[in-house]
Formats: structure tokens, C-alpha cells, sequence
């Protein structure tokens, strides 16, 4: 397939040490994947699914043991370990690797090895990289055929460079003491062992597209982000793109595939979806900063997922899916999983394989993180601009989390200094215990706390850096929070759909076509200026409410701000540690 000589070494020595018993090139061919499928459908690895219904759909079980991404086992292998920071797992490279090289020797020895070109971003675009992942797996091959462009293209688009991502996988026996999920980003290497969970073994995803990738991006001048893409048309035909960050379980997928209300959709406003969970983002030629999103699928938690909340992700899934660890319904041999809809089969099997009758089981019947792989091309309103080389302009980043009081609707940042620092504190709440104990904050930096693949200390400094190159082109910074709550604890704001009416008051902001009031922690809205019609239940003093900023809550987060910040030493950026200062002043 390939006459590159950097990759056929390498695939020597790999094949060398995991001796496998055949090896197939993928060259990315419908026949190929057909083929593949039909084999895993043979040994029971994945079942098929009712094919008038769902046609090209499957369904797939994990081992119990093997879940979701394992962070504690997750490493990264630099040379220094004061480079890995403090918030990553570190190992010594030669360590782990001789660690590794014992779990991986022979461990393919009646196993066929398949090798996967692909590509991270279209084919063709400068922005791109290319990686090559090893696996025993065919589940494997089949996700990251949805996820990433693999096959002859990306091999071409490598080219005889030396600039790929090796990649090496084996379930092996999915032994949980000995699963390891390693990076080594000075040498553009992935080693994972023991899981055939997607988050562990899609290597193209969080291990490339943000551990590795936001290394190279620190190295290279540009961003590796864990952040959805959307575009917002107006009824002019206009289109503004924006980039948002969320932790996990934030609705970042919901958010990404937004159904405006009503108000706004008759007037002729639309929304395209450009990703879901990553963006790669670079200085373009007119100075301003360009996204791409670099996967081909999204990679969904299916539980939630339903037609009132998000039934662009439910389209998106009924056709050529690949569904892991959901309910399987006997009946009609289709899926079901908690909060599709309020008539779960009762003739199923739930995730772990056992007989499952929804309508008497006290136990769930799909897992929590069960998951959808769907090609994005199914999205019934994915941006024309999806596969386009040269990405979208981004006018507003916006970051967010799951805060029940602390942080107002939205409010946005003095300047992109004051946004990197509104980033870096950006935190999300676990849900408060019935006793009424307040939620406890994790501080997630940029959502990005499990994915920074080098020290976040140098990682703030890089968005600081990139600040200073974008100078007024940069995008403006914003933060949301569409999670207060009342004093029973229930959502104050409608959320889904209706946060299209935050996003207005951005987009208005970054046209510089509406003022803002000035408070301690940024500039926000004024009540007035959220549109309202349509939405009975929102009165312009909830949204007052929501708005407000609580002072002496604020100063309570200045405390925990500085133990988080505390933490990265002398990596910590002075201009951080001097909005922080300032953030006090202001409050006081
Ligand atoms: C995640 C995901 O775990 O996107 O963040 O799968
Ligand atoms: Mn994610």
C-alpha cells in the first residue's frame, strides 16, 4: 500500500514485537468494511441489527470491565516528567516502554494485525495529520472508518513524510491490571493495551486529536481543543461559527445540533453542525483563527438521547451505526436505551448480555456510557463546510460548565487575556447529594483536564501566546451556564434549543452591534437584551436572576482558584495569577 520508508520500518519493528499471524492493510474500500463486518457478525463480536429499520446498524458489547475511558491508567510518557505536569499520570518513556513491550510480545501471535491509515481532518486540508493505528480489533476498524477518513487517501496524503502518529492496540485479554492508554509525544507514539473501549482504543480520537495533538499544536502554533463547532445562520444567510467547551455529560453533542425555537426558525435562522467533541484550530492566511473539526462521526452517549432532545443525534443513528452496550429489544431486534422514550421492550437483553424486561427490571438496561458511533454525514444538519479544507472562521470561543449557583447565564470576558483566565478556572459541578450538600467543583481547565497532552502551566501560556499573534482578530471569549438551579434544585433556564437565545446575544456581541453592562467578573447582558418571545415561562426577572452575580460567592471561588492555581508552580502565567489578583479587587 505504501512505499514510505519511515512507515515500513516502523511496521517491522511493531510486527516484530506483537508477531501477529496475518496482517491486513486497510485501504479504506466499502467492499473491505463489508467484509470485515460479515467476519465480526460470524464470531459474535457484533449482532446485526433489524436492516429495514436500521439498516447497515450493529451492535456491539463491551466486557464488563471495560467501559470508559480509564484516566487513572491513562499516561504521559514524556522525557521530563515535570513536562507531563501535574495533572497528568507520568512514566519514564524507556520505563513504560519495556513494561509495554512485555504485555505486547506475541500478543498477536493467532491474531490478525489490521493497519489503519487515516486521517485526522479532510483529506487534503493543511491543517490534516495523518496516523497509523495498529489493531487486533475489528470493532475497532470498523469505529475509526466512522470516526476518521482511513484507507489509500490518507496514505496518500502522508505522502513520504515522516510526520505521522504510530499507533499501536491489542485488546490482548482485556485484563484490567495490566490496561495501560500511553502517549509518548516526543516521539508521535500511542501504545494501548487491554481495552476495547472506544475512548481507550479509537486512537485517532482523544489520544491523537487532543493528548498528541495539543502537543503538536504547543510545537507547531496552533490548537488542539476539546470543543464542539457550530454555525449560526441568520436570516440575511449570514453564518457565524463558534467553538465551545464543555466537560463531559455538559450537552456539548445537544449543543452542537441545536433545533432553534420556533421564533427564530420562522424568521429564518438556522444551525449547522461542524463537530461535537474536537476542534483543530489555526491561524489562517487573513490573520483570523479557522477550525476544522478533525473526525468524520461522532462517537455519542446514547443514554438522554431522544427525539425532544436531540433529534438531529437520533437521525443521525439509523443508518450504518455501530451501537455499544445499549439495550438490545428482541422483538423488533432494534436498541433502546434510558431516556429514548417511556416504552423500554420488555423481551430484550440489557448490556451485559443477560435477559432484560424493561418494564420490571430495577436495574438499567444500557449502560450510563453506552455509547452510538454515527458517520456525521447522517447529521440532517451537518454544515455544508464540514470537509472543507480550510475550516470555518471562529468568532466567539465559548466556554462553559454544570454550575447550580456561582456562574451566571453567560457573561463575557474583559479581553483574551481575562478569557484564557475564565478558561483555566472553568469548573463543573457533581450533582448535590439529597441531604442538600452543596455540589462539589471539579476544576476542569478548557475542558481539557483528562485530554492536555504536555503541562498545563505551558498550556495556558500557549492560549495566552496564540492571543498575542491573533491580536483584534481574535475571537471573543465567553462563558455560560445553562445549569442554575432553584431552590428545589430544578434547572431555572430551558436549556436545549433555547440556548439559542444566549448564543444571539454572543453573536450580537462579536458584531459589535449591542452594548453590554460591566461587572466584576466580565461584561453580561442586560435582561432585556435576551429575547424572550415565544418562551411563556421566562420572565425577564428570571432572567435577571440568572444573570446576577453573587459577590460573596465569587470570593468563595477566588479561595478554590487559588489552590487550583497553586498547583503549577512557577508554570503557572504571571498574566493568570494577575487576573486572579485582579478578579479580588473587583469584587471586593
Ligand atoms: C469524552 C468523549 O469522553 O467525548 O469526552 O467520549
Ligand atoms: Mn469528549
Amino acid at each position: 500500500m505504501t512505499s514510505n520508508q519511515n512507515v515500513l520500518r516502523w511496521l517491522e519493528e511493531m510486527k516484530a514485537l506483537v508477531k501477529p499471524m496475518n496482517v491486513v492493510w486497510i485501504d479504506g474500500s466499502r467492499e473491505q468494511m463489508e467484509d470485515l463486518k460479515k467476519q465480526a457478525l460470524s464470531t459474535g463480536e457484533l449482532e446485526e441489527l433489524n436492516q429495514e429499520l436500521l439498516p447497515g446498524c450493529v451492535l456491539h458489547r463491551t466486557a464488563v470491565n471495560d467501559v470508559a475511558r480509564v484516566e487513572h491508567r491513562t499516561f504521559i510518557c514524556s522525557r521530563k516528567k515535570e513536562d507531563a505536569g501535574p495533572t497528568n499520570n507520568w512514566e519514564d518513556p524507556q520505563v513504560m516502554y519495556e513494561k509495554l513491550s512485555k504485555l505486547f510480545n506475541g500478543v498477536m501471535h493467532d491474531r490478525t494485525m489490521y493497519i489503519i491509515p487515516y486521517s485526522m481532518g479532510p483529506i487534503g486540508s493543511p491543517y490534516s495529520k495523518v496516523g497509523i493505528e495498529l489493531t487486533d480489533s475489528i470493532y475497532v476498524v470498523l469505529n475509526m472508518d466512522i470516526m476518521t477518513r482511513v484507507g489509500k487517501d490518507a496514505l496518500g496524503q502522508l505522502g513520504d513524510s515522516n510526520d505521522f502518529v504510530r499507533g499501536l492496540h491489542s485488546k490482548a485479554d482485556i485484563d484490567e491490571e495490566n490496561r495501560y492508554i500511553c502517549h509518548f509525544p516526543e516521539d508521535n507514539a500511542i501504545w494501548s493495551i487491554n481495552s476495547g473501549y472506544g475512548g481507550n482504543v479509537l486512537l485517532g480520537k482523544k489520544c491523537f486529536a487532543l493528548r498528541i495533538a495539543s502537543y503538536q499544536g504547543w510545537k507547531e502554533g496552533w490548537m488542539a481543543e476539546h470543543m464542539l463547532i457550530l454555525g449560526i445562520q441568520n436570516p440575511k444567510g449570514e453564518i457565524k461559527y463558534v467553538a465551545a467547551a464543555f466537560p463531559s455529560a455538559c450537552g456539548k453533542t445537544n449543543l452542537a445540533m441545536l433545533i432553534p425555537p420556533e421564533v427564530y426558525e420562522k424568521k429564518g435562522y438556522k444551525v449547522w453542525t461542524v463537530g461535537d467533541d474536537i476542534a483543530w484550530m489555526n491561524i489562517g492566511k487573513d490573520g483570523r483563527l479557522w477550525a476544522i473539526n478533525p473526525e468524520s462521526g461522532f462517537f455519542g452517549v446514547a443514554p438522554g438521547t431522544n427525539m425532544k432532545s436531540n433529534p438531529n443525534a437520533l437521525i443521525s443513528t439509523q443508518k450504518n451505526t455501530i451501537f455499544t452496550n445499549v439495550v438490545h429489544n428482541l422483538d423488533n431486534n432494534t436498541v433502546w436505551w434510558e431516556g429514548l422514550d417511556k416504552n423500554p421492550p420488555e423481551n430484550a437483553v440489557d448490556w451485559k448480555g443477560n435477559p432484560w424486561n424493561g418494564k420490571t427490571s430495577d436495574v438499567k438496561g444500557a449502560h450510563p456510557n453506552s455509547r452510538f458511533t454515527a458517520p456525521a454525514i447522517n447529521c440532517p444538519c451537518i454544515s455544508s463546510e464540514f470537509s472543507n479544507p480550510a475550516g470555518v472562521p471562529i468568532s466567539a470561543i465559548i466556554f462553559g460548565g454544570r454550575r447550580a449557583k456561582t456562574a451566571p447565564l453567560v457573561y463575557q470576558a474583559r479581553d483574551w487575556e481575562h478569557g484564557v483566565f475564565v478558561g483555566s478556572v472553568m469548573a463543573s459541578e457533581t450533582t448535590a447529594a439529597a441531604a442538600g450538600a452543596v455540589g462539589v467543583v471539579r476544576r476542569d481547565p478548557m475542558a481539557m483536564l483528562p485530554f492536555c497532552g504536555y503541562h498545563m502551566g505551558d498550556y495556558f501560556q500557549h492560549w495566552l501566546d496564540m492571543g498575542k499573534k491573533l491580536g483584534d482578530k481574535a475571537p471573543k471569549i465567553f462563558n455560560v451556564n445553562w445549569f442554575r438551579t432553584d431552590d428545589e434544585g430544578h434547572f431555572i433556564w430551558p436549556g436545549f434549543g433555547e440556548n439559542l437565545r444566549v448564543l444571539d446575544w454572543i453573536i450580537q456581541r462579536c458584531e459589535d452591534s449591542v452594548d453590554a453592562v460591566e461587572t466584576p467578573i466580565g461584561y453580561g447582558p442586560k435582561p432585556e437584551q435576551i429575547n424572550l418571545d415565544g418562551l411563556d415561562d421566562v420572565t425577564m426577572e428570571t432572567v435577571a436572576g440568572l444573570l446576577d452575580v453573587d459577590k460573596k460567592l465569587w470570593l468563595e471561588d477566588v479561595a478554590a482558584i487559588k489552590e487550583f492555581y497553586a498547583k503549577f508552580g512557577d508554570r503557572l502565567p504571571k498574566e493568570l495569577s494577575d487576573e486572579l489578583v485582579a478578579l479580588e479587587k473587583r469584587l471586593s
